[in-house]
């Protein structure tokens, strides 16, 4: 028994019949609606789908009349401890079911914001040739930039950053923002390779990809710190895990932001940059790293920035015990997509939905 009036619990009976389509925030109810109108897989259970996209995007194969081209880059040649990278851009549409289509905290609908599609993987012509596939990335963000499509790109090993940055800062002058627990600017040849995913960086830099004035790099720590002389001679700044400890989250994020300014900016996400008790799922774990609320706190507070693009890189399906680590990058990739969508909309002016 409890003390409710029967007109009480009669109200409360009516409320339990409402469905999402009259949410008591309307625009929620509003993308209800057209999701079910439109038969957008968004609110379907995953078992009655019969193609994985990301976030239940619908599948385009043309960058025409398309914001958000989220693009598949499954390359684990180039990795000097072991490959397997490659089955990440189907793992984490996988995981990605579980994630979005409405930003918990800030209610925003990135379907409702602009057209984002899945533009599937990238075919590579030789797949174990590191040149050719970094070609291949460069070929397929080319195409997606020249139409206006910002790339969402979901890797394979970090070294996919390097033609993405190279195609995007064709353009524009691009400054770079990198979670990682490695700064990814060794000089020389790693087992023989020139371009590995521990030169990214340095590549993108000489072959002006990015403005390493306007780069900040966030999360180093760990075995290979003495590799990243090449990120302080060139200007970057290296924010250690030590210094983030020092700083605190609200610190780093105002630097960030005095050093990105106002100008197109790229986000990188490493996987290795959380912590390895948080994301075992990776070629080389580092412990003493974020937390997954701290590094999702750190995606939020670059809400605002002009973001043109951005990637998550060298998740590992093979050695992602119960798929915890895809679960993680996945949310974080939500995260990423609301970003995205934002900064678009704020950068034309326009709104543009998503149709299925
Ligand atoms: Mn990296």
């Amino acid at each position: 028994m409890s003390d409710m009036t029967d007109q009480k619990l009669e109200i409360l009976r009516q409320h339990a019949q409402r469905s999402l389509e009259n949410h008591r925030d309307p625009h929620i109810g509003a993308f209800y609606k057209r999701c079910i109108d439109e038969q957008a897989p968004v609110f379907s259970p995953a078992h009655e789908l019969t193609e994985r996209t990301f976030y239940r995007a619908p599948r385009k194969h043309s960058p025409e009349d398309v914001d958000i081209a989220c693009l598949g880059l499954p390359m684990d040649v180039s990795a000097p401890y072991h490959g397997g990278q490659k089955f990440a851009p189907n793992a984490l549409r996988e995981a990605s079911y579980t994630h979005g289509p409405i930003h918990d905290r800030w209610k925003l609908i990135p379907f409702d914001m602009c057209r984002i599609a899945d533009m599937g993987n990238v075919v590579f012509n030789r797949p174990h040739d590191t040149a050719q596939t970094v070609e291949d990335i460069y070929q397929a963000v080319c195409a997606l930039d020249d139409a206006g499509a910002a790339p969402f790109c979901v890797g394979g090993v970090h070294t996919v950053s390097h033609p993405i940055l190279k195609a995007m800062g064709r353009n524009r002058s691009l400054g770079l923002i990198h979670i990682d627990a490695h700064a990814d600017t060794m000089t020389g040849e790693m087992q023989g390779e020139e371009l590995s995913d521990g030169a990214v960086f340095r590549h993108a830099v000489l072959d002006q990809g990015i403005d390493p004035a306007r780069t900040v790099q966030i999360g180093i720590r760990g075995f290979a710190t003495h590799y990243w002389d090449f990120s302080h001679d060139s200007g970057m700044r290296v924010i250690t895990m030590d210094d983030f400890d020092e700083i605190g989250l609200q610190g780093v994020l105002a630097e960030v932001r005095s050093i990105i300014g106002d100008g197109p900016c790229y986000l990188t996400l490493d996987c290795d940059g959380i912590d390895a008790a948080y994301l075992p799922g990776t070629q080389l774990p580092e412990p003493f790293g974020f937390t997954s609320r701290e590094v999702r706190n750190l995606i939020r507070g670059l809400r605002g920035l002009d973001l043109v693009g951005a990637d998550i890189v060298e998740l590992c399906p093979l050695v992602d015990v119960r798929g915890t680590s895809a679960n993680l990058m996945a949310a974080l990739g939500f995260e990423m997509l609301c970003l995205l969508s934002e900064a678009r909309q704020a950068r034309t002016g326009v709104t543009h939905k998503t149709r299925w």
